[in-house]
């Protein structure tokens, strides 16, 4: 007997370029949540930019919506191993909501209804490196998933895609967030396997 292996849904460790270090391929998208999915009614969400004198900068949906919208194709990578790729998504570039704001902050915290919390460079957030999408696979993105709308960071671990995003607090100073907090990596960069706390 023969053991096939397509690389598809496979365990086996690929030599495939778009694949980070200790990464498989899922066709799957699994949930990883560590708290119950919060629902929040489309007319009581909102989404704030708080700048490092306190400053608010707020969208409702109506408003969020209004804005330059972007479809984007990307691979996303979880800490707990599995990356699935060319995801496609809608929403908006962070670069859109930071047009109007003057902060001389080089990092954020990300707020997400329910209360999770994680620290990314603005830098990393700029440059049409990151967007708050409220569209997955041409649907509304579905309440585990994060809907109303998730911050997507695909190019650090999906851990600092935050679901249920409502919030991007600037901050002076680097500080960890909910994962951080009990280890995982304040960068989170899956190309050089930044799982936890000094690798
Ligand atoms: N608010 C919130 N965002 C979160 C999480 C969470 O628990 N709460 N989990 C993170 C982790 S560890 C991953 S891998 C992804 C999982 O997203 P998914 O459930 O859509 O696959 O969401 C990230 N964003
Ligand atoms: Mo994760």
């Amino acid at each position: 007997m023969s053991i096939i292996n397509t690389g598809f849904g496979g365990r086996r460790r690929s030599s495939r370029p778009d694949l980070p270090p200790g990464q498989y391929l899922t066709q799957d998208f699994p949930v990883l949540s560590a708290g119950p999915t919060p629902r929040i009614p489309l007319d009581k969400w909102s989404f704030t930019i708080t700048d490092e004198l306190g400053t608010k900068t707020s969208w409702n949906w109506d408003e969020f919506n209004a804005l330059p919208q972007e479809d984007f194709t990307v691979d996303i990578h979880c800490v707990t191993k599995w990356s699935k790729l060319g995801t496609t998504w809608r929403g908006v570039a962070i670069d859109t909501l930071f047009e109007n704001i003057e902060s001389t902050a080089d990092y954020t915290m990300i707020h997400g209804y329910g209360g999770y919390t994680t620290n990314v460079p603005l830098d990393d957030l700029l440059d049409g490196k990151a967007w708050v999408a409220h569209t997955f696979d041409g649907e509304p993105l579905h309440p585990e998933h994060g809907g109303p709308a998730r911050l997507v960071v695909p190019h650090l671990y999906f851990w600092k895609s935050a679901k249920w995003v409502n919030g991007i607090e600037m901050l002076q100073q680097d500080e960890p967030g909910f994962w951080e907090e009990a280890g995982y990596n304040m960068y989170g960069d899956p190309w050089r396997e930044q799982r936890y706390q000094g690798d």
